[in-house]
């Protein structure tokens, strides 16, 4: 809807005199993610300076809450079209396939993970953006250590969603040191929201608060004992605003860590019992066990912390608590 940012400035061409705010695309905008971070963008920069965009129809309180329009990371030419005609100064890049959804259709992964990264990588070159393109504990497998992983190390994943993430830190790292882009690039963990789940090996851990305030009965695909590392999204989401605005000169790196809590199923499951105490969890490991025993159990992210100041709110049970209170509104 090109017509909803039309009314930003009254000339082109003096964005740069008369505005330093940055206008910003966001790509797979619809996912769990770019919602959340429209909305803190848009409180920084201005509601028209932040365009939502994915490949379906937005639901009307996408369109209410300000720009949206198509926009295929497969298609080069129309992201071009897009970035000049809207004057596009910074991309972040959330269209992708996430991990279970991934091993289920390789070749999509393979298209959207890789040949969409090709394609914003290029775009940004050209134009000179600044890059954002998420990462994920995803990125590191079983030769990687698991507790805790650090910033660098061995990254040997065993997904096509954790091959194609590896691919994007390192082509992303380059066309920094190549091109000079700014180039920015996080590792996130498991993100717990009130969003329903969308194809990853983390999903459990919101469809369990969903199952504890309905049927209270979560039937698990990971083994009590898995422990992966888990942040609420509203410590993600600040943080990579925070992020996407540091100062070049504190990043030491352009691809770090970050994350808040780990915990095992059978930990969350009792922390929601101080909740349901007649919750009940039942345990029937599937294919997503392997990937999850390939994972990091806990992130380090202290360079995060060092470097650009990221500091978690979040605890496990002040986690639970905000999200028992937000479903608790929803199924009451
Ligand atoms: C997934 O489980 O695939 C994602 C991730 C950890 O990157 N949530």
């Amino acid at each position: 809807q090109p017509a909803a940012v039309s009314g930003r400035r009254e000339s082109h061409g003096l964005y740069n005199e008369m505005d330093h705010r940055p206008r910003v695309l966001i790509t797979g905008s619809l996912g769990q993610l770019g919602g959340g971070l429209a909305r803190i963008l848009r409180d920084r920069f201005g509601r028209d300076n932040v365009i939502m965009s994915d490949i379906i129809q937005a639901p009307k309180e996408v369109l209410q809450a300000g720009p949206y329009l198509y926009a295929d990371v497969l298609d080069q030419r129309s992201l071009k079209e897009i970035c000049v005609n809207y004057e596009i100064d910074w991309l972040v890049h959330f269209g992708a396939l996430l991990s279970a959804v991934g091993e289920a259709n390789v070749p999509l992964a393979m298209e959207v993970n890789i040949e969409g990264l090709h394609n914003v990588l290029e775009v940004s070159r050209r134009f000179n953006l600044k890059l954002f393109v998420p990462s994920t504990i995803g990125a590191f497998g079983p030769d990687s250590p698991r507790n805790p992983t650090p910033d660098l190390t061995i990254q040997r994943p065993r997904t096509i969603y954790g091959v194609s993430k590896v691919h994007g830190e390192l082509m992303g790292e380059y066309y920094h040191h190549k091109f000079g882009m700014d180039f920015r690039c996080l590792r996130y963990p498991g993100v717990i929201s009130t969003d329903q789940p969308g194809g990853g090996t983390t999903d459990y851990a919101l469809k369990i608060f969903h199952d504890a305030l309905t049927t209270k009965v979560h039937h698990c695909y990971l083994a009590p004992d898995t422990r992966l590392p888990m942040m609420y999204i509203d410590d993600l989401l600040s943080a990579t605003a925070d992020f996407l605005e540091a100062p070049e000169d504190q990043l030491k790196m352009r691809t770090y860590n970050i994350g808040a809590v780990d915990f095992t199923p059978e930990e969350l499951a009792q922390e929601i019992r101080k909740f349901v105490p007649d919750f009940e969890i039942i345990y029937n490991p599937d294919h997503r066990q392997a990937i999850a025993d390939s994972w990091p159990q806990k992130f380090d992210f202290s360079n995060a912390s060092n470097d650009w100041g990221y500091r978690p709110l979040y605890d496990m049970r002040g986690m639970c608590e905000v999200m028992m209170e937000a479903l608790m509104q929803v199924y009451k």
